[in-house]
């Protein structure tokens, strides 16, 4: 724990101003900082009035610039292993199922196993929502986006209504009145209050707060190409999320474990903002993973092609491992299936939805500090040491680190990891682009949520004129389940069913 102690930066949420700091202590961090090459960012330091001067120094001491330096250069300078040195394999047999070509029974068993296991309380749901859409082109965090379902729902509000929902699917095959899910949602500075706010005024899209958690992730600050921490204001650091694989420390920090512990939770769900259609706290995820008793499971999907922006779920030198798309070779990426050249060799496209055992989060504190960073190349507003002026540059002058999710996959053996391959049009529509780019964009979402409801009702035996798919709220059904009373019923599409109000 005291390894993970000394790397963590605080959540930067407080806002009350710090204590001031003594000249000995601000000394002693000037020193700290020039040790470690990074003096330069005291150049305006005597020049800031004794408030910004107490909030700097606060900002200044969550880091240890040694460390800063060190996983900076290990970014900048990965081990030789690169990917194409290292034995790729795409996963064995043995470590993959396939909703696909599994049979209805295994697929109804670990349905009722995972219902099982929520009756029970001992499955909670992470939401990671720190990043920031930049895609997108939205400056809200991207749970708050409406992707124009007749409903107007944001994603957030999706993603709620399908806890409510299998919260009451539980329930009721559990016989009781109320089975609780708690919701703990992963944010960043830029994305926290913001969250806080939306889910504040949607009223916590009728969960009960108590259930519903609000954290935050860990920053590191940007680094200049000459590996120079980088200043954005003359009493601030230019500092940015550590990555998804922030999760990690955060969950510790932010005493989200310590919640689950109380709460006698024994499997987690977690899952990206992004994905319109997630199954959030999936049973059939849930109870096919616990069924395995590995330590962490994940969903995939078919690769598109090639040139999808996705990780690739893969056996790296006999371990579990993801190949990020921003870190992939081509060969790697184009290479075919040698029993059938139609296929991708590398075709299990990772989608963000893991499950873990809580055992193993239990372990963070002996390797989340382990967990190599990568590097985002980015043009990153930085001030000019000279003038003081703040200078937005018009191509990339520095790096942002984070860690990827995914990175603690190797620690395990494959016998603890398992990949459920499920079925892209119900389970995976990213919104990742902005309005009209034509891909993983608002219109592909939206379509891939009517296309969805469309086929649920045609297969609950409704008849549907028109065209347009139709919006069933995840009040209504969750995964096309209990739709029976349209039987023999005509519907005018596009329509939304929704609840009628109560
Ligand atoms: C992510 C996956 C990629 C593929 C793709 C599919 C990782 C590292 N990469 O790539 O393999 O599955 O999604 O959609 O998972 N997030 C945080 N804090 C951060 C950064 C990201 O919470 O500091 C969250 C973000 O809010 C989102 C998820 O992590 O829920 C994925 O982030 P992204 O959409 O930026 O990742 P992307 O599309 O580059």
């Amino acid at each position: 724990m005291d390894a993970l102690k000394n790397v963590l930066s605080k959540a930067t949420n407080d806002t009350a101003t710090p204590p001031q700091p003594s000249p000995e202590a601000v000394s002693q961090l000037k020193e700290k900082y020039a040790s470690a090459g990074q003096e330069h960012v005291f150049t305006f330091f005597d020049s800031l009035s004794a408030a910004e001067q107490a909030v700097f120094f606060e900002q200044l001491s969550r880091f240890d610039p040694v460390y800063i330096n060190d996983i900076a250069d290990k970014a900048l300078h990965p081990p030789e292993d690169d990917d194409t040195a290292a034995d790729l394999e795409p996963l064995p047999e043995s470590a993959r199922a396939s909703i696909l070509d599994s049979s209805p029974t295994d697929i109804n068993k670990w349905y009722e196993s995972g219902l099982d296991l929520i009756g029970s309380n001992q499955v909670a749901v992470v939401l990671m929502a720190g990043g920031q859409g930049t895609r997108l082109g939205s400056s809200a965090p991207k749970g708050c986006f409406d992707i124009g379902l007749p409903s107007h729902k944001s994603l957030f509000q999706i993603q709620a209504e399908r806890i409510r929902k299998v919260e009451q699917l539980a329930a009721k095959k559990a016989g009781k009145d109320k089975v609780v899910v708690p919701w703990y949602v992963m944010t960043s500075g830029p994305t926290r209050k913001p969250t806080e706010d939306f889910f504040a005024s949607n009223n916590y899209f009728g969960l009960d707060k108590d259930n519903v958690q609000i954290f935050e992730q860990g920053v590191l600050p940007c680094i200049s190409n000459e590996g120079k921490i980088i200043l954005e204001a003359k009493g601030k650091l230019a500092v940015a999320p550590d990555g998804n694989g922030g999760i990690y420390q955060a969950l510790i920090v932010s005493g989200v474990l310590d919640d689950m512990r109380k709460r006698g939770i024994q499997h987690i769900h977690a899952y990206c903002v992004d994905n319109c259609l997630v199954k959030v706290a999936d049973p059939v995820f849930i109870g096919f993973s616990a069924s395995l008793n590995v330590d962490i499971a994940t969903k995939v999907v078919r690769k598109r092609d090639a040139t999808e922006s996705v990780g690739l779920i893969l056996c790296k030198n006999g371990k579990p491992d993801v190949v990020e798309y921003s870190e992939i070779d081509k060969a790697t990426a184009e290479a075919r299936d040698p029993s059938n050249p139609d296929l991708l060799k590398f075709r299990s496209a990772n989608i963000v939805n893991h499950y873990y055992s809580f055992s193993f989060l239990e372990s963070i504190p002996t390797w989340a500090h382990k967990l190599p960073h990568h590097v985002a190349r980015k043009k990153i507003p930085a001030l000019d040491l000279e003038s003081g002026e703040l200078i937005k540059p018009a191509k990339p002058n520095g790096i942002k680190l984070e860690q990827f999710v995914f990175d603690c996959f190797p620690l395990l053996p494959l016998d603890k990891f398992a990949c459920m391959e499920v079925n892209r049009a119900d389970e995976f529509s990213p919104l990742k682009n902005a309005k009209g780019t034509g891909q993983d964009d608002p219109d592909t979402s939206k379509a891939d949520i009517m296309n969805q409801g469309l086929r649920w009702v045609k297969a609950a035996g409704a008849t549907v004129v028109s065209e347009g798919g139709i919006e069933v709220s995840p009040l209504i059904s969750y995964g096309g389940e209990g739709l029976e009373y349209l039987k023999g019923k005509t519907i005018t599409a596009p329509a939304v069913l929704e609840l009628e109000k109560a």
